[in-house]
């Protein structure tokens, strides 16, 4: 075996993929919610589930709540039974936008009363941090005007930066602060944070241990993702991805479904500028919902959707690549990578999969172990957990 073919193996064992606990989740669009048998009905259902995906992937440990969504009395407990199910709890996500206070903005709002009530959230998502041992707060705020002249841009900026430096202060010695942005809705005529620039000029001023991150289906069609995922890991910032699909909105379908190149182009600037490295922190996570398709399955899909993505990317002949930039020579240096992409990437991570004691077809395997079946006969009666339960 090349060393290049034991390094690409060694750092697609090291990486790891955090599935997020709504995935788990009833979900839909503003449509409707569909209900699907066998859903988890608590936070530890939903953790269940998380355990089969990590399972048959081995790169699933750690599981993102969002709170109050997966609100439980005691959250070191809750860490506990994802530990012995091999799980961590991950990144917290605060929700400041399911509250009829919030009609007019969170963080952003123009009543005090408002923003308090907000930041108070905040503060008490670091205080379930404190209990789980996560290391990340996840910010998205859907903070925003849908009218010119509704509120002073400028100064709801203003309410932003001093709820963030509140919550920032109160973060203890290894935690941090991901701040995502969003271009658009709810609010339509202006987002408080719409896009990198704007959580990265808050980060800068918060601290190094604030950090931007990318969700992927937040952009407008055509933006080049993989430019500002080069800048951030440049500049040391960014703190991670909320990984999805979109065709064209927020649609937050399997990562690497709609796009697989864009997701290959993104994770090629990650492993170019070392976020591959523990070293860098950059945290490898989904974003997703599953509203029509069977939501373990969708999972575990999109876990290897990435770590296909991952593949072709190391796998990109970088000598070649830099002498052929080097010479000017275009079309060189575009085929090296596109010979990257083009790899069928999947024996080698089924060989990944093996060398790692796991079934080298993680979704067959998954059909096989007779979970979906289990599942919905078990978990009859009680409410199924869905956006807002
Ligand atoms: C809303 O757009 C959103 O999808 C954000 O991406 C958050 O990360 C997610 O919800 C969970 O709050
Ligand atoms: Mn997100
Ligand atoms: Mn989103």
């Amino acid at each position: 075996m090349t060393d290049v073919r034991q390094a690409v193996k060694a750092a697609l064992k090291a990486q790891t993929v955090e599935t997020p606990s709504w995935a788990y989740g009833d979900s839909g669009t503003r449509f409707k919610v569909f209900a699907q048998p066998g859903v988890p009905r608590t936070p530890r259902e939903k953790l269940d589930d998380a355990a089969k995906v990590q399972e048959f992937t081995g790169v699933a440990p750690t599981v993102a709540l969002h709170i109050p969504w997966d609100r439980v009395e005691d959250y070191a407990a809750l860490a506990a039974y994802a530990r012995e199910r091999g799980l961590r709890l991950g990144t917290v996500n605060s929700n400041t936008f399911q509250d009829d206070d919030y009609r007019l903005g969170s963080v952003c709002h123009p009543d005090a009363k408002v923003r308090r009530k907000a930041v108070d959230h905040l503060l008490a998502c670091v205080d379930v941090m404190d209990a789980t041992g996560s290391r990340d707060l996840k910010l998205w705020f859907a903070d925003g005007t849908n009218y010119p002249g509704q509120d002073d841009v400028r100064a709801r900026q203003d309410r932003l930066a001093d709820a963030l430096r509140e919550v920032y202060d109160r973060l203890g010695g290894a935690q941090r602060m991901l701040l995502e942005y969003k271009f658009f809705e709810p609010a339509f005529y202006a987002t408080d944070v719409p896009d990198w620039g704007t959580a990265y000029a808050h980060c800068l001023k918060l601290g190094p241990r604030a950090r931007v991150v990318v969700d992927t289906g937040h952009h407008a069609p055509g933006t080049n993702i993989e430019f500002i995922v080069a800048t951030l890991l440049r500049e040391g910032r960014l703190g991670g991805f909320d990984f999805n699909s979109r065709f064209y909105a927020d649609d937050d379908l399997m990562a690497g479904a709609a796009d697989p190149f864009q997701l290959f182009r993104i994770m090629y600037e990650v492993v170019r500028g070392g976020g591959l490295e523990p070293a860098a922190g950059v945290a490898f996570m989904l974003d997703q919902c599953h509203n029509v398709e069977a939501k373990i399955p969708a999972v575990i899909r999109s876990v290897m959707n990435v770590q296909e993505a991952t593949a072709k990317a190391l796998l990109v002949d970088r000598g070649a690549l830099a002498a052929a930039q080097r010479d000017g020579d275009v079309l060189g240096a575009n085929a090296v990578l596109m010979d990257a992409y083009a790899t069928d990437v999947r024996p080698l991570l089924a060989e990944v999969r093996e060398e790692c004691g796991l079934d080298p077809d993680p979704l067959a395997a998954y059909a096989r172990s007779g979970w979906a079946r289990r599942i919905v006969e078990e978990r009859v009666g009680g409410t199924p957990a869905g956006w807002g339960a």
